[in-house]
């Protein structure tokens, strides 16, 4: 049997709070060999697209919706140019090819339809002729944050089986925005039935996920995750905890960290193996409910006093906002610079909107 990985799991704030700025995490761990835990995180994009391509399920047949998901995620992968992947054997092919590749990889013909062991199976058999060069993985009944860790996070590519029946399957392309009003969130996937790039709602249904797909919302069952050793991580290292004595914990001020943004926060525990083991949590960087806006040395007005602590901060590498760098976006461009401080002057004298943050 294997050994358990040694996951330090995020335990404080809990997932998808707003922080700002200061960030105190806790972790906790039954892992008794746990030796030391390791933080970093990455901003996530609003939007993240692996650039899939699409193919009509019509021209191949009823149930081939997952060799085309499958071929088109091998063809991102490829895209990405780390290995030659789209091979039959050393020959190149393409998508159309390499669909009719798996297909028979999955036995969707001799099955009538496909299995999502079929699937697994047809994937480790392709894996295998191109030297096992990809890593490919499954969760079944897949929440959102799953979803984003392992396609934006983790750099991998997912197919999804979605439906009460197992010949429904899309390639996943990426999200757009965070969270909606209505609680729902934004995917894009490749849909076969259209051969369309198609942005659609997620809701969280249990401890899983459904999307609205042909009409209605189906459960996303299983994800197969595929990627390939060859990228290397984002993500920026910001503290480390070597004493299980007093907990797993940490304190963070984190600095260059923007507003409306949401943040990857990995934790990587190390055991006494070496063997590793991680949790992932987003959390949103979101000063308002935190302080007044425009109020940058926080006593409780935004006035001419601020706009001199801009002026110090822009001109004179005086101190950033109290609350963080990204206050300092007046005009809420996403750049910091000069025009801010015009902004906040056309404030004070009520010739702008207040500032954002
Ligand atoms: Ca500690
Ligand atoms: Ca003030
Ligand atoms: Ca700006």
């Amino acid at each position: 049997m294997e050994p358990s990985p040694p996951i330090a799991e995020i335990t404080s704030p809990s997932k998808g709070a707003n922080f700002c700025p200061q960030f105190d995490i806790l972790m906790s761990s039954n892992d008794n060999n746990l030796t030391n835990v390791k933080l970093s995180y990455q901003k996530s994009e609003p939007n993240f697209p692996i650039n899939a391509k699409t193919l009509l399920m019509s021209d191949f047949g009823d149930h081939f919706s997952s060799a085309i998901s499958a071929s088109l995620a091998i063809q991102a992968l490829d895209d990405r140019g780390i290995y030659y992947l789209m091979r039959k054997n050393s020959a190149v092919v393409d998508a159309t090819q390499m669909t009719n590749l798996l297909a028979t990889y999955f036995s969707i013909i001799a099955n009538n339809g496909v299995y999502d062991e079929n699937v697994f199976e047809g994937l480790q058999l392709f894996n295998a002729s191109i030297q096992n060069v990809l890593d490919i993985g499954y969760i079944r009944s897949p929440n959102y944050l799953n979803l984003r860790t392992e396609i934006e996070l983790n750099h991998k590519v997912a197919i999804a089986g979605i439906g009460g029946t197992s010949n429904n399957w899309i390639l996943i392309d990426g999200f757009s925005g965070t969270k909606n009003l209505d609680g729902t969130y934004n995917i894009t996937i490749s849909n076969p039935i259209t051969a369309l790039i198609e942005t659609v709602q997620l809701r969280n249904q249990g401890l899983g996920v459904e999307i609205f797909y042909n009409g209605g919302w189906q459960p996303i069952e299983i994800i197969f995750h595929i990627g390939t050793d060859g990228w290397n991580s984002t993500q920026t290292p910001f503290g480390e905890d070597l004493n299980r004595a007093d907990g797993w914990s940490f304190n963070w001020t984190p600095p260059n960290l923007w507003h409306g943004y949401d943040y990857f926060i990995q934790s990587e525990g190390t055991d006494l193996t070496e063997l590793k083991g991680y949790d992932v949590t987003m959390y949103s960087y979101d000063c308002t409910q935190f302080y007044l806006a425009g109020d940058f040395n926080n006593d409780g007005y935004a006035d001419i006093t601020d706009l001199n602590y801009l002026i110090s901060y822009f001109i004179n590498q005086g101190a950033p906002p109290i609350g963080g760098d990204g206050r300092a976006d007046t005009n809420c461009d996403g750049y910091l610079n000069i025009t801010d401080i015009v902004y906040y002057a056309n404030f004070i004298f009520g010739q702008a909107p207040t500032p954002c943050y």
